[in-house]
């Protein structure tokens, strides 16, 4: 791992230092492999929050932060540290058949964590007599639960006797102080999030050059993962809805299994990973390559909604005040075709909110609430979001005329806040019908 790598990385565990204190520590498990089926396991994918305190993707491993110190023993030695790495043992009959392990002897150098030590040795922290000397211990109990083989070992003989040996101390999820400092993204990551981005874009200007009547949902799929691997991106950042006609109207469309015929729109929503950083795009081609008079209607109402809703992103603007411009904005295009009389209706078509945040996880494990001690709601600088209003018309909807039937449209763009306003960093991918249907036409040649 490069030294700017590591940097971020070190700078993420010194801010959680600071927020718990010196009288708290936090214990973080890293992911545990999975089993799919028989002997086959689903492809390891690391936890976030460990992933963003450490960089490390290993399984079965654990993180220990003490921002007052802590005493261990090696040997003879006695050492004291503020950081724990916890990693599997080298072993060379399981490296032959899993891959390279990095060993506690390398994490100092090749991670920058202080101090490092084999996995199983974790059980002497969660230990009556080291835990009594702290006020708090702060654990990532959700992803704890879901542990397996021996870490989960670990885990439930520490939650058995939880009360025996934790009794003097106040035990806290650390996902809610992680996801507020996830919020706000350094430089390192919204570089990270505009690449996955990058590549998300590239790859869907591929499908416009192939896009026609007679394809298969999942032939788009298949090009667009391809494309993301040929283009840098390690895997998809969730899984692809490729969904045409009647089928974007299901929200989480997953099937991609149909046939994509002349007259209907095809909503893609789908993006590629980079270094463990999320993209998240949507857009709606015309199958044909030409949208129809009353695709055209629609659409250039969810992108005004689009349009204006980015325009108002800035420090100090409330994203719940952006979801509300947005149900406006559709509400009055669809109230002027004479579709929607009552304009307090519109939620029936638009379905879901205007967006979310977006980093390491697509909907990114962000606190979102206002009470009176805590606002998540008011935009900052360093968050990014999705900008994502969508109309969705199914053919059963008897209230909308039979010409407007069983078309989804959704128009997403992924946001970055900036000091003064915002960046879209999805902005290379075009969204007025005239550049889609150009590009589209162009590619035919
Ligand atoms: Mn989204």
């Amino acid at each position: 791992m490069n030294k700017i790598q590591q940097s971020f990385h070190k700078s993420r565990r010194k801010e959680l230092s600071g927020l718990i204190g010196k009288d708290s520590i936090a214990v973080i498990f890293g992911n545990t492999f999975r089993n799919k089926s028989y002997d086959g396991d689903y492809l390891f994918k690391q936890y976030k929050n460990f992933y963003y305190l450490t960089g490390f993707t290993e399984a079965n491993s654990a993180l220990l932060i003490a921002p007052g110190g802590i005493t261990l023993k090696s040997g003879s030695q006695k050492i004291k540290t503020k950081e724990v790495l916890y990693v599997q043992p080298k072993d060379e009959k399981m490296e032959t058949w899993s891959g390279k392990r990095l060993g506690y002897n390398n994490v100092k150098n090749e991670l920058g964590v202080d101090y490092s030590e084999v996995n199983e040795k974790i059980c002497r922290i969660l230990s009556y007599h080291i835990l009594k000397n702290y006020r708090r211990v702060y654990l990532n109990i959700a992803e704890m639960l879901k542990l397996t083989g021996d870490m989960k070992k670990i885990i439930s003989d520490f939650l058995d006797n939880l009360n025996r040996i934790a009794p003097h101390t106040e035990i806290i999820d650390v996902s809610y102080i992680l996801g507020k400092m996830r919020s706000l993204k350094t430089e390192f990551e919204t570089e990270k999030i505009r690449k996955a981005s990058d590549i998300s874009v590239q790859s869907y200007n591929e499908i416009l050059k192939i896009l026609k009547p007679g394809m298969t949902e999942f032939e788009i799929q298949t090009e667009l993962e391809y494309y993301y691997r040929h283009y840098g991106g390690e895997e998809t950042a969730y899984h692809p809805i490729v969904a045409s006609g009647e089928n974007a109207c299901i929200l989480h469309y997953e099937n991609n299994d149909q046939k994509l015929s002349d007259n209907q729109l095809l909503l893609i929503d789908s993006a590629s990973e980079y270094n463990y950083y999320c993209s998240d795009i949507t857009r709606t081609f015309p199958v044909s390559g030409k949208f129809t008079h009353e695709q055209k209607e629609i659409y250039d109402i969810v992108l005004k909604a689009n349009k204006e809703c980015i325009k108002k992103v800035k420090p100090g603007v409330r994203f719940s005040e952006i979801g509300k411009l947005s149900e406006k904005v559709l509400a009055e295009g669809l109230n002027k075709l004479g579709i929607l009389k009552d304009k307090t209706e519109i939620k029936k078509y638009s379905l879901h909110g205007i967006g979310h945040h977006i980093g390491m996880d697509t909907h990114d494990a962000v606190p979102s609430s206002v009470t009176e001690s805590s606002d998540t709601d008011t935009l900052k600088p360093g968050m990014v979001l999705t900008i994502e209003p969508g109309l969705y018309f199914t053919k059963e909807m008897k209230e909308i005329p039979v010409k407007y039937r069983s078309m989804g449209i959704r128009i997403e763009d992924v946001v970055l806040v900036t000091k003064s306003g915002s960046e879209v960093l999805t902005r290379g991918m075009v969204k007025e019908t005239a550049d889609v249907e150009e590009k589209m036409h162009i590619t035919d040649l």
